[in-house]
């Protein structure tokens, strides 16, 4: 059975998730308003990228005897300057999120909670993968610059990208 801090900082991971799922959302709305269709399915991948992220948490809880108890999810932004100020909110983001992930696993330690710990190196591995998907993205950006043909090409790659559940298949970006 899970001791309840640690009860309280995976509750508390969950919201983060949740969080990262209506931030990306809210950013697919945004890349809808300006007709960039691709970039917006990215974002609504990532967004179901972050719900599989939260019941992971959520079904980890359940199975070790805790209580799961969901918080409330902050109001994201609903605009950027522009699609490079999106990504690099979104790398941000992820760094934020690999913070929070380090954090947890400190705890597991100090709780000596060895199954924490083992579930956790999932989603450290998944924050490497998390991290480097969106920078890839902000590089691409920043080489071709704001406008023209480089951002359309972009959007029609973005375009392509489905959701497959994260350690079931090829990465889905
Ligand atoms: Fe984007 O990795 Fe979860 O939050």
């Amino acid at each position: 059975m899970i001791n309840k801090k640690m009860e309280e900082a995976l509750n508390g991971q969950i919201r983060e998730e949740l969080y990262s799922a209506y931030l990306y959302l809210s950013m697919s709305a945004w890349f809808e308003t300006i007709n960039l269709k691709g970039f917006a399915n990215w974002m609504k991948v990532q967004t179901q990228e972050e719900l599989f992220h939260a019941t992971k948490i959520f079904d980890f809880l359940n199975e070790r005897q805790g209580t799961v108890k969901l918080q409330q999810i902050d109001e994201p932004p609903d605009k950027w300057d522009s699609p490079l100020a999106a990504f690099e909110s979104a790398y941000k983001h992820e760094q934020h999120i690999t913070g929070c992930i380090n954090d947890l696993v400190y705890e597991a330690i100090e709780e000596k909670d060895r199954a924490t710990q083992v579930f956790l190196d999932w989603f450290v591995n998944e924050q490497v993968e998390e991290e480097a998907s969106v920078d890839e993205i902000v590089q691409q950006l920043k080489l071709v610059g704001e406008k023209g043909q480089g951002i359309f090409m972009i959007n029609r790659e973005l375009g392509t990208r489905t959701f497959v559940p994260p350690g079931q298949s090829e990465q889905s970006t």
